[in-house]
């Protein structure tokens, strides 16, 4: 069995710990499609936030309380950069960190596309799955907001890590997406899935992008397997992060039924077949969509496993 999953950072990262025992159990083939749309230009190096929140996470080494980044870091670097007085002074890249941006910036350099170098950074950390970038052309999500009483689109990391989020935001746009080709690999995983998994991850800023390369989501929308999305709201809640900021720009109720009708059924011109929500919202009705109601809290891998194996017998 082929498992195509779809996902943004540290949502979609806990949810593919799941799936990975789950596939392991069952004899199953992982393959995450990962969003590049936070990915953005820092002291001349390329951070790729997402796929790194995932290869650290499979790899055991991302740091838990921080939600990115890893574990037991040092900040030598940002330290002496500050006493530069060098910007921007509002982001932060640990020293552990850096080497993976150093590793990824130099192969970007030589030529490589981000797929190759993503697959290279594996080798280190060996995640037990194939993760590939949605694409290898350059795709950021900017926002547009109100500042200094001027209209502007800033990068996403800027609007999130500088701002909080804490500013008139009016939309996100994918730049560059129109013309982003599927990252090498991707069609065949999904060509060849049995089934399609969208991680609880953000709808906004992790799945949107991924799905705003035209390819991309015209081979999931009209693919062979059947798609399940998992709800990222628990009882109205985005769990962590900023999943209600994102919603309420948007204008989309921040609900497990608000996701899934943005989604929207596959048949009707949509992304889903099948919608998992928590058990807090049971009674989720969606027309178009085969909706349970299991428990959705990731707390460990074990009960992550079971919603995957939730998901998979809901199309079966
Ligand atoms: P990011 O890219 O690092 O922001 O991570 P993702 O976009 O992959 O995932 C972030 C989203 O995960 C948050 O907006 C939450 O809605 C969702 N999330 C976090 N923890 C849980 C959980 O335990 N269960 C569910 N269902 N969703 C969660
Ligand atoms: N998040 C922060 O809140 N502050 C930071 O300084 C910061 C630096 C950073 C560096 C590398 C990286 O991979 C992620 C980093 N993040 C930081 C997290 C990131 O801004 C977002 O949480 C994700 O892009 C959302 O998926
Ligand atoms: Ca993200």
């Amino acid at each position: 069995m082929r498992i195509v999953v779809l996902t943004g950072g540290i949502g979609g990262a806990r949810f593919l710990l799941g799936v990975r025992a789950h596939a392991r159990a069952i004899g199953a083939e992982v393959t995450a499609v990962v969003n590049v749309g936070d990915d953005v230009r820092m002291h001349g190096l390329q951070i790729c936030p997402d796929l790194d929140s995932v290869m650290y996470t499979l790899g055991g080494a991302a740091d838990p309380e921080r939600g990115w980044g890893r574990v037991g870091e040092t900040w030598v670097v940002k330290e002496e950069l500050a006493k530069y007085g060098v910007e921007p002074s509002w982001f932060g890249l640990g020293d552990k960190d850096t080497a993976t941006h150093l590793v990824r910036t130099t192969m970007l350099n030589a030529g490589y596309p981000l797929s190759a170098v993503t697959a290279a950074l594996c080798e280190r950390w060996q995640p037990g799955i194939t993760m590939l970038p949605a694409t290898d052309d350059r795709l950021e999500t900017h926002v547009v907001v109100d500042l200094d009483g001027e209209r502007k689109a800033i990068h996403f990391q800027e609007w999130w890590v500088r701002y909080r989020g804490e500013v008139p935001t009016h939309n996100f746009v994918f730049r560059g997406a129109d013309a982003a080709k599927p990252g090498a690999g991707v069609l065949d995983a999904i060509a060849s899935a049995d089934i399609v998994l969208v991680a609880p991850s953000n709808p906004v800023v992790s799945i949107a992008p991924v799905l705003a390369v035209p390819a991309l989501k015209e081979a999931v929308a009209n693919g062979p397997a059947p798609v399940v999305g998992v709800s990222p709201i628990i009882g109205g809640s985005p769990v962590r992060g900023m999943a209600d900021k994102c919603l309420n720009t948007l204008g989309v109720e921040v609900s497990a039924a608000g996701v899934g009708r943005m989604y929207g059924p596959r048949a009707d011109g949509g992304l889903l077949d099948g919608w998992l929500v928590d058990t807090t919202d049971d009674g989720v009705q969606i027309p178009g969509l085969r909706t349970r109601a299991v428990p959705l809290w990731m707390s460990d891998e074990q009960t992550t496993a079971k919603m995957v194996a939730d998901a998979l017998e809901l199309v079966r």
